[in-house]
């Protein structure tokens, strides 16, 4: 019998059950890749959700008991869910470096020496100690040739293991050290926007000492919008590309929809600058406050969209308000596709998708010391 490891996702290859992973119809010695793997590489397929956290718990428990350098990586523009208080129970006392990715999403603007300041922060108060934090791009490449430097730097010829929450892009990361390297190509792992792409341990040997770069399967956070979304709805919402602001002048009386995800409605204020950064996929209305129940009863699916029909039937919604003194600009961020920043003083109800993270910072955009949850 043939035992063979899909190198896009990691599964045992096998040829006898189509609905589990690692299925392949031909399964010979030459064969690298599941039909899922191959699928969603040559045709952007994208398959239903088949991992579950027991793929992530049997990996993790394994690697962090092993003598290896540990690359913690956190999605930028969910960091709050990413930032996972489980991974980092797991990760504490090791040798970690936390690498915050998808840089490429926030406008060019954005200062990344701030954001390793505020991500230093959010480490030191909860006492997790690191031994370096970057910045990157893995789509872009953005900042990938410092990461590697630290990496050469602080390995001491261990191996080193990607873990984090799914869908932050660790693969892709893996993808982007390889792609530095042209005799690499071959060694590309299947990334895709649904969460659980990666279904178990892949390693890579990588190093001169034959030392590898290991990828794991991810986390999967029921706070994530994404899972209670289809994946055409995800390809829709999740940015993919630098954000462009959109600016909204609004006052007392006037509320505004992210798509059908969420709804913003405002009160007690003067004029107010409400900027939205989000996916330009993702439809804004903007509406007086007497108009919104009946745009949620009637637009739900159609006008505001995501989620599509199909998907409102599964979702539920809940509602908190904030106030906010107007002193400095605010972001309220709604994990996994997008934030909104207010400038000015008012009262704000927020309807969003129940189970799902939503919590204020202040800063510039995005990163500043943290207010509320
Ligand atoms: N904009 C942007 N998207 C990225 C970046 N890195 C990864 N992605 C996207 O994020 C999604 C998830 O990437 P993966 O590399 O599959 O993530 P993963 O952490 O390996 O996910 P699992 O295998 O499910 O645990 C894909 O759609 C990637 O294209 C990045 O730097 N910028
Ligand atoms: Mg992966």
């Amino acid at each position: 019998m043939i035992v063979k490891k899909c190198k896009g996702c990691g599964a045992i290859l096998q040829n006898q059950e189509e609905e589990k992973a690692g299925f392949i119809p031909n399964l010979t010695e030459n064969s690298m890749y599941c039909k899922r793997c191959f699928r969603m590489k040559n045709y952007g397929e994208l398959p239903k959700i088949v991992a579950t956290n027991k793929e992530y718990e049997m990996v993790i428990d394994q690697v962090v008991k092993r003598n290896g350098l540990m690359i913690f990586i956190v999605d930028l523009f969910a960091f709050k869910a990413t930032f996972h208080q489980s991974m980092i129970d797991k990760l504490k006392n090791k040798d970690v470096i936390i690498v915050a990715n998808k840089y490429d999403v926030f406008p060019k603007s954005t200062n990344p020496s701030s954001i390793v300041e505020w991500v230093s922060r959010q480490c030191q108060k909860i006492h997790f100690k690191v031994s370096a934090i970057h910045i990157v791009s893995s789509k872009k490449m953005y900042f990938i040739d410092d990461l590697m430097r630290t990496i050469d730097w602080l390995r001491r010829g261990r191996d080193v293991y990607f873990v984090g929450c799914a869908n932050v892009g660790k693969s892709s990361l893996i993808n982007a050290l390889l792609k530095r390297n042209t005799t690499m190509q071959n060694d590309l792992i299947t990334t895709s926007v649904i969460p659980g792409t990666t279904l178990s341990e892949i390693r890579i040997p990588f190093f001169e000492d034959n030392q590898a770069l290991v990828d794991t399967p991810g986390l999967i956070n029921p706070s994530d919008v994404l899972n209670q979304l289809l994946p055409n709805s995800y390809l829709r919402i999740v940015p993919n590309k630098e954000m462009k602001p959109k600016t909204f002048q609004l006052t007392s009386g006037h509320a505004l929809f992210l798509g059908g995800l969420a709804c913003l409605k405002f009160f007690e204020c003067h004029t107010i600058s409400v900027i939205v950064y989000t996916s330009a996929e993702l439809y804004l209305h903007r509406c007086k406050v007497e108009n919104v129940d009946k745009l949620w009863e009637t637009q739900l699916g159609n006008l505001l969209t995501p989620p599509t029909k199909e998907e409102m039937k599964e979702l539920e919604y809940e509602d908190k308000e904030v106030f906010f003194d107007g002193k400095k600009k605010m972001n309220i961020w709604f994990s996994g596709f997008g934030f909104v920043t207010i400038i000015g003083k008012c009262d704000c109800k927020i309807r969003y998708i129940k189970k799902t993270e939503v919590y204020v910072t202040n800063g510039i955009i995005g990163f500043g010391s943290e207010n509320s949850k």
